[in-house]
């Protein structure tokens, strides 16, 4: 079914230089890029981001990690798109993810992780309008 989903390239992935990366990747697997955008989420906007996990003991540290620096916003289009883009970025804890995943190659932290991806559709559809606008998404 072809389907949207949302990837942040995190501040460490943008600080790192690992923007173009992570864009290839998703482009050289076939997705459609349909939205881009850079930006840096001030504290209201990660809190609600990161909602769910609000009563988690790292939820502090991971919104003054995601208000760090900018972020880039990318919604791709294609086949499965939110459990391959999931596949393509690796298991959360980045020590632990598989070689050739993007967390696998270039993380070694859990938190500084480089990368977010939707993990469901319900997820999709809550977060990427806290960084899009729809008129923001290219139909094409
Ligand atoms: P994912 O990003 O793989 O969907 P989630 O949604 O469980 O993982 O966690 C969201 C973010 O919270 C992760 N990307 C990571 O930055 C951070 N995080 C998750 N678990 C931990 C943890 N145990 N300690 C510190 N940070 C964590």
């Amino acid at each position: 079914m072809i389907e949207r989903t949302l990837l942040l390239v995190k501040p460490d992935g943008v600080r790192r230089g690992l923007i173009g990366e992570v864009i290839s990747r998703l482009e050289r697997k076939g997705f459609k890029i349909v939205a881009l955008k850079m930006v840096i989420m001030n504290k209201e906007t990660a809190e609600e981001f990161y909602s769910v996990h609000k009563d988690k003991p790292f939820y502090k540290d991971l919104v003054e990690f995601i208000t760090s620096g900018p972020i880039v916003g990318i919604i791709i289009e294609g086949d499965s798109a939110i459990s391959v883009a999931r596949m393509i970025i690796g298991t959360t804890d980045a020590r632990k993810a598989q070689p050739g995943t993007i967390r696998g190659d270039f993380g070694l932290s859990i938190q500084e992780n480089v990368v977010h991806a939707s993990d469901s559709l319900e997820s999709y559809n809550r977060e990427y309008k806290i960084i899009f606008r729809d008129d923001e998404i290219i139909n094409y």
